[in-house]
């Protein structure tokens, strides 16, 4: 039997839709997966990119969907790789992100989700302090093995609660609440 979704994932990044689907399902938001490598503009806006990259899947889809656009920004590196985390991860990678730092470990993650339809095109966003590691900690996808969010010893892939505090889980926390009252 076929199933119904109320909207849809778009995204290269399976890890990415599996965590969006868990997240939603804990709102009752039923959620499918178009499995694309959406066009991204150069951009130092993750907001900018994320409008296009959603606007970019809705016409691909033609149904409602969301996208996501995630950056990790280092303070002693005064933001990178930012906007740019995408290709610094698959470049230098995580052993590259440790070799470039010293005391100051400060970061955040970003997220912003955007929602796009026939008529409407928003943004929610929402960031999670935290430290980089000083050496790659636990199993995980992209940077879970070096980002340790604030009030945490732990790694996001040491964690078994990185849903309940993320950053994606904070951006479709503020989502779900206009998309359930729309
Ligand atoms: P899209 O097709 O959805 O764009 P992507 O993997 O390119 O997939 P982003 O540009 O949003 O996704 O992500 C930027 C980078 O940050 C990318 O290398 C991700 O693997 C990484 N990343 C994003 N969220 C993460 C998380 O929760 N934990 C670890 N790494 C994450």
């Amino acid at each position: 039997m076929q199933q119904s979704f109320d909207l849809f994932f778009v995204s290269s990044n399976s890890y990415k839709y599996q965590e969006v689907k868990k997240i939603l399902n804990s709102f009752e938001i039923k959620l499918g997966f178009f499995k694309f490598d959406l066009e991204e503009i150069q951009s130092n806006s993750l907001k900018d990119i994320a409008l296009k990259k959603a606007k970019d899947a809705f016409f691909k889809c033609k149904k409602p969907v969301i996208i996501e656009d995630d950056g990790l920004f280092i303070n002693s590196l005064d933001g990178f790789p930012g906007p740019y985390s995408s290709y610094v991860f698959k470049t230098i990678g995580n052993k590259g992100i440790l070799n470039l730092l010293k005391s100051n470990r400060q970061a955040k993650f970003v997220s912003i989700i955007s929602y796009c339809d026939k008529k409407i095109l928003l943004s929610f966003d929402a960031k999670l302090d935290g430290t980089i590691s000083n050496s790659q900690k636990g199993k995980s996808w992209g940077y879970d093995p070096i980002f340790v969010p604030k009030n945490s010893r732990k790694t996001f892939a040491e964690m078994d609660n990185k849903n309940e505090l993320s950053h994606r889980y904070k951006a479709l926390k503020k989502f779900s609440n206009w998309y359930l009252h729309k």
